[in-house]
């Protein structure tokens, strides 16, 4: 399968986050995005190709324009007010507070985000743009009637919604290449999230819509980030109830636990009989990942490519999380291998 991938990645490294505490390195770093390239040429699934450009129009399909306009220009405004430093939001427009949108820069960086974990630095608009790009290109590959493909996608999306980033991401990749498919004139894609984190983006973004089924995988609210969607009694809202399948799952949960979730996932999934199936592909559900809980070891991967496609559906995979930096390159391909292989 074709592999999307572009160097820009690179242009987004914020210098550090909070944990414990202390402000320390990413977890979401270049590197990880190396790593996976590596293992794609290494394993030879297939050529890597760089984006097209699509431009802004099938981004502007998903995030509204003052969204986009704020992360546009905020390194512009943030540096011209005397700023160098990496860019954090402090106040967001929580219960019991007025969602008007201010016209200061610190106040519409908290009301375009719901944490602090989406840093604007010099390069972030650069990289969230080109990462959209690659997984257009992607979907485009897919909608010219190529069975898989794979974005490698960095700056991950899963958690952005349509005017508000969080948890490393910025621009909704999956929900942008799903929109895409639509616009071409598939009548209904489906998108599968098996990163450890509740893709609550994604699935704000299609909560009402019956056009796109949404499924995650996922450590459960009740514990876990992104703590405030997840549960399994969100279905859906007007049109789109039903269209939204939640299976949070318990700390620790290992292979069979989470095999068992994906079975129930591609039932759902056959049962809607979707054209087009996207894959938010995080591999923070390993044993070893620095942030994460579940016990997930490399082989299970290829199992978790097999099933994916015994659906017998074009799929695209689109990179999302993982953290155990040295290891996801051979999680994610073992995903794809095994669903080559299967
Ligand atoms: N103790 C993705 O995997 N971590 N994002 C918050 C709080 C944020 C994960 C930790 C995790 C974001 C794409
Ligand atoms: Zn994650």
């Amino acid at each position: 399968m074709l592999t999307f991938y572009s160097d820009d990645h690179r242009l987004h490294h914020a210098r550090g986050e909070m944990v414990g505490g202390e402000f320390k390195p990413c977890f979401e770093m270049p590197a990880r995005a190396d790593h996976v390239l590596a293992r794609v040429c290494e394993r030879a699934v297939g050529e890597v190709l760089p984006p097209a450009d699509f431009g802004l129009a099938p981004i502007a399909r998903i995030h509204t324009d003052d969204y986009l306009q704020f992360l546009q220009s905020a390194w512009r405004r943030w540096t011209e007010q005397g700023n160098s430093a990496d860019f954090l939001p402090g106040v967001f427009p929580a219960r019991h507070l007025r969602g008007k949108r201010p016209d200061d820069l610190y106040g519409q960086y908290g009301f375009h985000s719901f944490d602090c974990f989406a840093p604007i630095t010099s390069g972030t608009w650069q990289a969230a743009y080109a990462s959209a790009q690659v997984a257009l290109s992607g979907q485009r590959e897919i909608a010219a009637g190529a069975l898989c493909a794979f974005a490698l996608c960095r700056p991950p999306g899963h958690h952005a919604a349509a005017d508000v980033m969080g948890g490393y991401c910025y621009l909704n990749n999956v929900a942008i290449a799903a929109q895409a498919c639509l616009d071409q004139g598939a009548a209904r894609v489906a998108i599968l999230d098996v990163d450890y984190h509740h893709g609550n983006g994604t699935q704000a973004i299609f909560y009402d819509r019956a056009d796109v089924l949404v499924v995650n995988i996922h450590g459960s609210p009740s514990f876990e980030y992104p703590h405030f969607l997840g549960y399994a009694d969100e279905t859906g809202t007007g049109a789109g109830e039903g269209c939204n399948l939640n299976l949070p799952l318990a700390a620790g949960s290992a292979w069979d636990t989470w095999g068992n979730a994906l079975e129930t996932a591609c039932r759902r999934i056959a049962a809607y009989a979707p054209e087009v199936l996207l894959i938010s592909l995080g591999v923070d559900t390993y044993k070893d990942d620095p942030i994460s809980s579940f016990r997930l070891d490399s082989p299970d991967y290829l199992r978790m490519g097999e099933r994916i496609a015994a659906l017998g559906v074009p799929t695209l995979f689109v990179m999302e999380g993982g953290y155990a930096v040295a290891e996801i390159g051979v999680n994610a391909v073992n995903v794809l291998e095994g669903f080559q292989g299967a």
